[in-house]
C-alpha cells in the first residue's frame, strides 16, 4: 500500500494536471483539510464551498464533503467538472426529507414560503423559494418575517427549532436531525465545565435545545471557528464535529480545545462527534477520483435550473 507522502504527492500532481482545485469541508480528516490547505484549495463551511467553488477558474472542483455540497457545486457551476471522493457519503438530514413526501407536505401549505438547508437533495432544493445554510439561515429568516412571511422549514427541527425560538417567525417544521449533532448532552457539558469551569461553551445549532441553552455560543461552523480565535478562554467545550479542531487549533496552538460528551461512547458509536459520512473521505479514494474520473456529480438539468434560483438567491442575499 503507498504511504500518506506517496499518495498525497500523486494528488498533488493529479490537481495540476487536470486544473482541478480542492474543496473541503471543516469536518473532513486532518490529511484532507491539510492538503486543501497546500495546494490552494479551501476548508469551509457549506456556504462559504459554494461561494468558493463557483468563483474559481479551475475546470474541476473535487468537492471533499457530503453528496449535498457536491451538487450545490454543480447546480452553481455546471460548465465544471465535479468529483468526490465517493458519492456515499450522504448526510442523515438528506436522508430524511425524501422529495415526493416532502413536496406533498409543502402542497398542504400553499401560503408559506418554502425554506430549506443546504443538507437537502437537488430535487429538494428545486421545490423551495431558499435554500440556507446555519451561517445564514438566522438573517434570511428575519428577513422574511419582518416581511409578514409565514415558513416551511426543512428538513433540521433543532436548526429550525432554535431559529424559530431567536426570530419568532411563523415555522411549520420538518421533523429531520443530524445523526451527529443530536447526539450531544447538556448534562455530559455542564459535567465538563465542572472539570474547566473557565471554559466557553460552543454549540452548532444542529444540536437538541437542552445543549443550545448550556452555550455561550450557538453558532455556524465558521462562526465557532471564529469564537474560539476571539473569546479570551483557555478551553472551549465544542459541540460540534471534531473535525473543526483541526482549525480551531492552528487559530489557536495555546488554547484547549475539548469534545462535547454523547450519549454513545467508543466503539459503541458510530457518530459520537465525527460525521461517518465525512469520514468516508479518504486520500485514497480522493486520488482514484481525480485519476479516474469516478464519482462525478451529475444533477439533471430541469431540476438543476430549478434549485439554482433558490440558491442564486441565498448567495445574492445581504443583510
Ligand atoms: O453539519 C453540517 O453538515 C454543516 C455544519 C454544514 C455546513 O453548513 O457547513
Ligand atoms: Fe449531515 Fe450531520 Fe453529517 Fe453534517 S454532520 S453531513 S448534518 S449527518
Amino acid at each position: 500500500a503507498l504511504d500518506n507522502e506517496a499518495l498525497r504527492q500523486e494528488i498533488k500532481t493529479l490537481l495540476k494536471q487536470k486544473n482541478a482545485v480542492l474543496v473541503a469541508h471543516y469536518y473532513t480528516d486532518d490529511a484532507i483539510q491539510e492538503l486543501a490547505e497546500e495546494t490552494g484549495g479551501v476548508i469551509a463551511d457549506s456556504l462559504e464551498m459554494a461561494r468558493f467553488g463557483a468563483n474559481h477558474e479551475a475546470d474541476t472542483l473535487v468537492v471533499a464533503g457530503v453528496k449535498f455540497m457536491g451538487e450545490t457545486a454543480k447546480i452553481l457551476s455546471p460548465e465544471k467538472t465535479i468529483l468526490m471522493p465517493t458519492l456515499e457519503a450522504t448526510c442523515s438530514l438528506d436522508i430524511g426529507c425524501p422529495i415526493d413526501d416532502f413536496s406533498a407536505f409543502c402542497d398542504q401549505y400553499p401560503d408559506r414560503k418554502v425554506v430549506v438547508y443546504a443538507n437537502t437533495s437537488a430535487a429538494v432544493k428545486a421545490r423551495a423559494d431558499w435554500v440556507v445554510t446555519s451561517s445564514i439561515a438566522l438573517d434570511v429568516v428575519n428577513h422574511l418575517n419582518d416581511m409578514g412571511e409565514k415558513i416551511i422549514w426543512a428538513p433540521d427541527q433543532h436548526l429550525g427549532g432554535y431559529i424559530q425560538r431567536e426570530t419568532g417567525a411563523d415555522m411549520i417544521l420538518w421533523d429531520g436531525a443530524c445523526i451527529v449533532h443530536e447526539e450531544f448532552k447538556a448534562k455530559g457539558i455542564l459535567d465538563l465545565k465542572e472539570i474547566y469551569p473557565d471554559a466557553a461553551v460552543l454549540v452548532h445549532p444542529e444540536s437538541p435545545e437542552p445543549v443550545v441553552e448550556v452555550a455561550d455560543v450557538v453558532g455556524s461552523t465558521s462562526q465557532l471557528l471564529k469564537a474560539s480565535k476571539e473569546m479570551p478562554n483557555d478551553t472551549f467545550i465544542v459541540a460540534t464535529d471534531r473535525g473543526i479542531f483541526y482549525k480551531m487549533k492552528q487559530a489557536s496552538p495555546d488554547k484547549r480545545f475539548v469534545e462535547a460528551p454523547t450519549a454513545g461512547s467508543g466503539a459503541n458509536c458510530r457518530s459520537c462527534a465525527h460525521c461517518p459520512w465525512m469520514a468516508l473521505n479518504s486520500l485514497e479514494l480522493l486520488r482514484n477520483a481525480l485519476r479516474d474520473g469516478t464519482d462525478e456529480i451529475f444533477v439533471e438539468e430541469q431540476t438543476r435550473t430549478k434549485a439554482l434560483i433558490p440558491l442564486q438567491r441565498m448567495l445574492d442575499f445581504q443583510v
